[in-house]
Formats: C-alpha cells, sequence, structure tokens
C-alpha cells in the first residue's frame, strides 16, 4: 500500500494537515514523523502510523520511504524565524540537510513532494507592498536564508531530475489548535490565545508592524490545490507568492476589542522586530491565482470570528460548563 508522508507532523501546521489527509486517503495511508510521538497538545489524531526521526538522518528516512512505499511527501520539519536566530548552524542543519535527503529520496523513488518556504526569502531591499513574484530576494536571518537556498534547490531538482516538487512562500499562519513553534508571526496567535481566556497581552513588535498573514484554512486549502494542480500549468518552480490578508498588531487589537470588551494590549518589542522589519507588508499573488486558481476566503473579520469561537470552546470555564 503505498502512503504519503508527513514530517514535522507534530508541528502547528503538520497536526492539522495529518487529520486532513487522512479524511482525505484512509487513517492508514498517512505517516506522520517527527523527533517526538505526539501528544495530546498536537491535537492530531493518533489513529495512523507515526515514526520518531530526524530529518538530518538520511538512512532513517530512507528507510521510512521504502517500509511505507511513499508517493508523496509533505516535508514540514523546520525551525522557524526567531529560533532559528538563537540557533543558526542547527537551523542550517535542519532546514537545508533535511531538505536535500529529502529531494534526493524523491528522485530515487520518483515520490512528489510538497516543501513550504516563507515570506522570509525576502529582505530589506525587497518592495515592502505588493512584493512581486520576481523580485529582490536579500533575506538577513538564518531561516530566510535556508528557505531560500531550498527554493533554488527545488528549482534545480526539478529542472535537472524531473523531481515534481512544489512549493508555496507561506505569510504568517494563524490557528487556533497547535500552538506555532518559534516564529515572529506568532504574536497573532498569542494574541487571540489572550483575548479568548479574557486577559490582556504584551506584544513584542511594535504596534504598526504591517504583516501579511493567512488562516490555516486557507493555507490547508492552497496546500492541496498546488499538489492537486496540473504539472504542466505550474509556471514557478521554486516558490509562489501566496497572499491572503496584512494586518498590524494594533488593526488585530480593535478587532479584537470589538468583540473583547475591555481587552488591551501593551507593545514591548524585542529582537523580533528586526526580523519582521525586513519582510513584506503585503504580496502581490498574480502567478498563483493565474496557474492553479488560487484565491483565500478568510478575512480578518471571518477570521477573527472562527477563531474566538474555537478559542472560547476550549476554555476550561467552558469545557466545566
Ligand atoms: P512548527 O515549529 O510548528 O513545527 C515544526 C515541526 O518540525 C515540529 O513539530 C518539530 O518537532 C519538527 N522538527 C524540527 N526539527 C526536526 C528534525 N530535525 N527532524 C524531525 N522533525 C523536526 O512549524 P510549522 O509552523 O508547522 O511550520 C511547518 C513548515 O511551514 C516549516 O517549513 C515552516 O518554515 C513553514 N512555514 C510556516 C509558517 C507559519 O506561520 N507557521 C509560515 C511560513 C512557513
Ligand atoms: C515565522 O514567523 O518564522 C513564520 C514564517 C512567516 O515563516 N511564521
Amino acid at each position: 500500500m503505498s502512503r504519503t508522508l508527513v514530517t514535522g507532523a507534530n508541528g502547528q501546521i503538520g497536526s492539522e494537515l495529518v487529520d486532513l489527509l487522512r479524511e482525505r486517503h484512509g487513517p492508514d495511508r498517512v505517516v506522520g514523523l517527527d523527533l517526538n510521538s505526539p501528544t495530546a497538545r498536537n491535537g492530531q489524531s493518533r489513529t495512523g502510523p507515526f515514526v520518531t526521526a530526524d530529518v538530518r538522518d538520511r538512512d532513517a528516512l530512507a528507510q521510512v520511504m521504502s517500509e511505507h512505499d511513499v508517493e508523496a511527501i509533505y516535508h514540514l520539519a523546520s525551525l522557524l524565524s526567531a529560533t532559528g536566530e538563537e540557533h543558526p548552524d542547527r537551523t542550517w542543519d535542519v532546514n537545508t540537510g533535511g531538505l536535500k535527503h529529502v529531494l534526493d529520496l524523491a528522485r530515487e523513488h520518483n515520490v512528489q513532494v510538497f516543501w513550504p518556504s516563507s515570506i522570509a526569502v525576502f529582505g530589506p531591499s525587497t518592495p515592502k507592498n505588493n512584493t512581486p513574484q520576481q523580485t529582490v530576494l536579500d533575506p538577513t536571518t538564518m531561516y530566510g536564508v535556508t528557505k531560500r537556498s531550498g527554493e533554488l534547490l527545488c528549482r534545480y531538482y526539478h529542472r535537472r531530475f524531473g523531481v515534481d516538487v512544489r512549493s508555496l512562500r507561506y505569510p504568517g499562519l494563524i490557528s487556533y489548535k497547535t500552538e506555532p513553534g518559534g516564529g515572529t508571526t506568532d504574536y497573532a496567535v498569542d494574541m487571540y490565545r489572550r483575548a479568548a481566556a479574557g486577559a490582556d497581552y504584551t506584544c513584542f513588535l511594535r504596534s504598526d508592524t504591517r504583516l501579511p498573514m493567512m488562516y490555516m484554512p486557507d493555507a490547508l486549502r492552497a496546500t492541496l490545490a498546488l499538489m492537486d494542480a496540473d504539472g504542466d500549468a505550474l509556471t514557478v518552480r521554486d516558490s509562489y507568492n501566496v497572499d491572503a490578508l496584512s494586518f498590524s498588531p494594533k488593526e488585530l487589537v480593535a478587532a479584537l476589542q470589538e468583540r473583547v470588551p475591555g481587552f488591551t494590549c501593551t507593545y514591548e518589542p524585542d529582537a523580533r522586530q528586526q526580523i519582521a522589519d525586513h519582510w513584506p507588508a503585503s504580496i502581490d499573488d498574480r502567478a498563483a491565482r493565474a496557474d492553479w486558481g488560487w484565491a483565500p476566503e478568510y478575512d480578518l473579520d471571518a477570521m477573527t470570528e472562527d477563531m474566538l469561537s474555537h478559542l472560547r470552546s476550549e476554555t476550561p470555564a467552558n469545557q466545566e460548563g
């Protein structure tokens, strides 16, 4: 039986993607892989196969591919931007080494690959508004360096070896099921969680820091749509820009205050501000719209309604009631 492999399966995206793919293909046909077994905090159903392994270990990956007859990989295992600045060597090894192993094995086993890039590929010389698909790419973080290197590797493996690898430059992703890990855009999820719990929030970015964001249901839909698309229609083989919405912390505070009276936010920018200052405020995603029909569904109001209703239903008071 051939299977789909998801690396980084315990993460913010992996936890939800594993469940979605298991609904699509059946629980037995999707293998999760991460450094540790999933816990309740990872939110993921534990109905299917799971492997604990390190993506830096090529032999372990090769064994999983053969044992499970893997036909598609969603390679999500990674360190993110803020953690990346704390551990640059490990970030290079995990992000770039892991992707190289996956691409080599995909070439050997004729496997389709999804690998996410990020708005972190852009930098201080990139146009900040409506950032084009083809533009200056001068990342200033180790995370951004691994993402741009990864994009070039993906394009090389496609052109040189015909590997069917597809990629999106995700903006900051917002979700309520599994908490994000070590990113710069995580402030938004933290703020939602605090507001839903009736608490105030101290934000680590300045109030006017506008960044591109996307709600997780849109991100998952984009991912599957790209993987389902006709390969001949894809004109971008490094990584597609995808846009959904943009907001600053103060705009998110205003959206929350409309629904959570009395919510307040104070601002204490830290080292993550410098990372955010080099990222775009909005993205031009016309190539994704033209090539495979991308269109987001959630704006800030719709996302805020949905986030709060889910987070409030999970608060201890509601669980007891
Ligand atoms: P996350 O930090 O929530 O999850 C990453 C997972 O990878 C974790 O469960 C971690 O245990 C695992 N991992 C780390 N090192 C590993 C290793 N050596 N071997 C095996 N597993 C390892 O990240 P996420 O938000 O789910 O992101 C998934 C992918 O999407 C990453 O490539 C990330 O760069 C990209 N991305 C995410 C966002 C976002 O906002 N979440 C935005 C842009 C791009
Ligand atoms: C991060 O903040 O590091 C991620 C990303 C935009 O890649 N959310």
